[in-house]
């Protein structure tokens, strides 16, 4: 592939695309890495290279850079925090390798070091959150618990705001407590039993995604209570773990974040290199569920 003079690539017309990917976190990664892994395909004209940063921003950055070496047509990747990634995609932009944003957003003032962004609306999941939490229980004096994602994470920081400015008009709902959980099980785990040793007066939990959410289930029943009752629990992602516990009533309310970035990706890329226009903010549609909502929804969730 490449500049198509013949002289280098893979021998044949397939798209070469690299693909630095966050880590396996969570439910939502590995659904968004099967995404697009299943969609960029020889079949559908891409010769794939993947590599997963295990959450290290180093790593991401050293992946980036052996795919601006092999001169790959495409790069996209998933920030794993938003800043600090100025220098590597102006090398990208120097040598000619377009770059897609896929999930996260980075930071970055120059908007001509990527060519498209794709994913969902982050503060939007926030505020849709916090909107239900403040119309369902604020109803009456409450206090909420947040399990923050990744620390400098685009979602972590969106979801954080978007909740925060939901509940701001409601003197009921009072955030206690907040702290990382590093968007994983085991964390969000941890750092609910310290917030049920810090406080005996939780009655809502904010998790910056499901997995968090569902080591808070782990901790609050160790703790003799039950989770979705005594305790509330509000998620964003949507996986199917997280669907369960909402159908099964120990979450109260997911707002979904769609994982399944593959096809965007693949339509986007071709554009690119066919050198046609592409929009530079492609937002995806998420939607929202209670307890009702993902009894019916279960049976036919992809993920
Ligand atoms: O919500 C979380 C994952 O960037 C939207 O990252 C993604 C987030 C997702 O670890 O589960």
């Amino acid at each position: 592939a490449n500049t198509g003079d013949g002289a280098e690539g893979n021998g044949d017309d397939l798209i070469t695309i690299g693909f630095a990917q966050v880590g396996a976190e969570s439910g939502w990664r590995t659904a968004n890495t099967k995404s697009i892994q299943d969609t960029l395909t020889t079949e559908n004209g891409f010769d794939l290279k993947f590599s997963d940063a295990q959450q290290k921003q180093e790593n991401q950055i050293q992946a980036i850079r052996s795919y601006i070496a092999q001169n790959v047509d495409v790069i996209a990747f998933s920030p794993v925090v938003e800043s600090g990634w100025d220098a590597v995609l102006q090398d990208a932009k120097d040598a000619g390798i377009p770059v897609i944003l896929t999930d996260r957003a980075v930071d970055s003032e120059d908007d001509s070091l990527y060519v498209s962004f794709i994913g969902s609306d982050f503060v939007e999941e926030g505020h849709r959150v916090g909107e239900w939490v403040s119309e369902n229980l604020g109803t009456e004096s409450i206090n909420v618990v947040e399990l923050q994602g990744t620390t400098g994470s685009a979602p972590a920081i969106d979801r954080k705001e978007g909740f925060e400015d939901a509940i701001a008009g409601n003197s009921n709902v009072t955030v206690i407590d907040s702290q990382t959980g590093n968007f994983t099980r085991a964390e969000g785990k941890t750092v609910m039993e310290g917030f049920l040793q810090a406080h005996d007066d939780i009655d809502v939990v904010f998790a910056h995604n499901d997995d968090m959410g569902l080591g808070a289930i782990e901790a609050i029943e160790a703790a003799g209570k039950k989770p979705g009752v005594d305790i509330k629990i509000v998620t964003i992602d949507g996986v199917k773990d997280g669907m369960t516990a909402l159908a099964d009533g120990k979450f109260n309310y997911i707002v979904e974040c769609n994982p399944l970035l593959g096809p965007d990706l693949a339509e986007i890329a071709k554009k690119v290199v066919a050198g046609e226009s592409v929009e530079k903010r492609i937002v995806t549609h998420d939607d929202a569920f209670d307890q009702e909502g993902a009894k019916a929804a279960l049976p036919n969730r992809q993920y």
